[in-house]
């Protein structure tokens, strides 16, 4: 093909490089695939401001080996200014800011125009108290040039619950995901709640128990209008097992999703609480078994699964398996994997293996700011791997446009999940 009439042809990698790097920075985000943020309906459970930034569980552990004259235990015990002020003194002043997490706090300050070289603490308190938590996310949306954003709904939450009971007006910016490890890492607990609801449930999954678990998730499946069902499921989960999870996700899980038209999404890889004293700070990572998500596809070939692994180590074979199986689409770059070199890594892999049928990143954002930190990190490091990708491609003599760009660009940032699901 050469460039059609709309559309130049670009000149060599230093105009490729440029338009690349302009074209990451600045389309709009289509859709963040996986937050723990929340619409100001939620109330409390919306996360945001200088404490609760520099209180992120991932700069709890870091500050944990890094000033030891507080135990976990007495951290825990101070009141959340108190954390936040240890946390700036121990690993911002006492050190200097270089791990990923700690460069986060700086870029969101410095996106919001805050004076990073003074280290006033207070200023930057004050700039999150002069607004409010609506006005606030106006500005975070608008300062990460994101138009939407999924949330973690978890049924099982007792202070989630109650605000979907509620039936309060939704907000079109934060969609849902529903959210079921308990049904699958804990049923011995799960299903007397699900008894307590009404559901004619058993723990030996007796009787009627399969269907009325599938009657749970469609319930809530039709309440929530999720765009996907997950669980985060530990590094030695299995399937098919003799657990009750093989069962579960057989006879309830995918027949709900089929019926509710969505797909099902493992995150595999979680070691959990292997430091307890450190509590969500505690839990850590192992390599997963690839056969878990090949047997999930080729078992269920009429469900699409949205999978994310946590162990490097599981990367490469997971593009494999997305080679074979078109129902899997593998996201993001999660919690200990959201680093430069990792996501480097992780996007030239993916690319090369798969062209552009995945979803580059999610935020897994816990504070509503981080969203502003996470993308700009991710969009240099993309943009950077990109770059290369289209000179590549160009050195061919193949005419690459900034258009082919913007849509391929718009894909990775998670329209390619939209469009799979049909909700683009
Ligand atoms: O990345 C994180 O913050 C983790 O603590 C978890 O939330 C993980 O992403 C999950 O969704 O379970
Ligand atoms: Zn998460």
């Amino acid at each position: 093909m050469t460039s059609t009439a709309n559309e130049r042809a670009l000149c060599g990698p230093i105009e490729i490089a440029n338009t690349v790097t302009r074209i990451c920075a600045q389309t709009p985000l289509p859709v963040d695939v996986h937050t723990h943020l929340y619409s100001a309906h939620f109330g409390d459970l919306l996360l945001w401001g200088f404490d609760e930034l520099v209180t992120y569980h991932y700069l709890i552990a870091e500050v944990s080996r890094t000033n030891r004259s507080v135990s976990p235990d007495q951290f825990y015990a101070m009141t959340k200014p108190e954390q936040a002020d240890f946390i700036w003194q121990s690993l911002f002043i006492d050190e200097s800011p270089i791990s990923e997490a700690r460069r986060g706090v700086l870029t969101c300050l410095k996106k919001y125009g805050l004076d990073v070289a003074g280290r006033n603490i207070e200023e930057y308190r004050e700039f999150f108290a002069s607004s409010t938590v609506e006005e606030h996310i106006d500005r975070v949306f608008k300062v990460a040039n994101c138009e939407k954003v999924i949330m973690t709904n978890d049924p099982f939450d007792d202070s989630e619950r109650p605000v979907w009971d509620a039936g309060l007006e939704s907000d079109p910016r934060f969609l849902a995901a529903l959210r079921i490890d308990p049904l699958l890492v804990t049923w011995h607990d799960a299903w007397h709640r699900l008894a307590e609801w009404g559901y004619d449930v058993a723990e030996d999954l007796s009787g009627n128990t399969l269907s009325e678990v599938r009657r749970f998730l469609v319930n809530w499946g039709e309440r929530m209008d999720p765009l996907y069902m997950a669980a985060s499921l530990g590094f030695n989960f299995q399937y098919p097992d003799e657990h009750p999870s093989t069962p579960i996700i057989d006879e309830a899980i995918v027949p709900a999703c089929m019926e509710l038209g969505i797909p099902f999404s493992p995150m595999i890889g979680v070691k959990r609480q292997v430091n307890p004293a450190l509590r969500l700070a505690g839990d850590s990572v192992g390599k997963c078994d690839i056969g878990v998500v090949e047997r999930l596809c080729r078992n269920h070939p009429e469900c699409n699964f949205f999978v994310t692994l946590l162990s490097r180590e599981n990367q490469h074979e997971l593009c494999i398996a997305a080679r074979k199986f078109p129902n899997l689409m593998p996201f993001g770059c999660w919690w200990f994997l959201n680093d430069p070199s990792i996501i480097d890594e992780m996007t030239r892999e993916r690319l090369e293996l798969l062209g552009h049928s995945f979803v580059a990143q999610h935020s897994d954002c816990r504070v509503l700011d981080q969203l502003v930190y996470k993308w700009e990190h991710s969009r240099q490091t993309i943009g950077r791997v990109l770059v290369d990708k289209y000179c590549d491609m160009a050195v061919t003599g193949w005419i690459v446009t900034a258009e082919q760009i913007e849509r391929d660009v718009r894909g990775l940032f998670g329209q390619n999940f939209l469009d799979w699901i049909g909700r683009g």
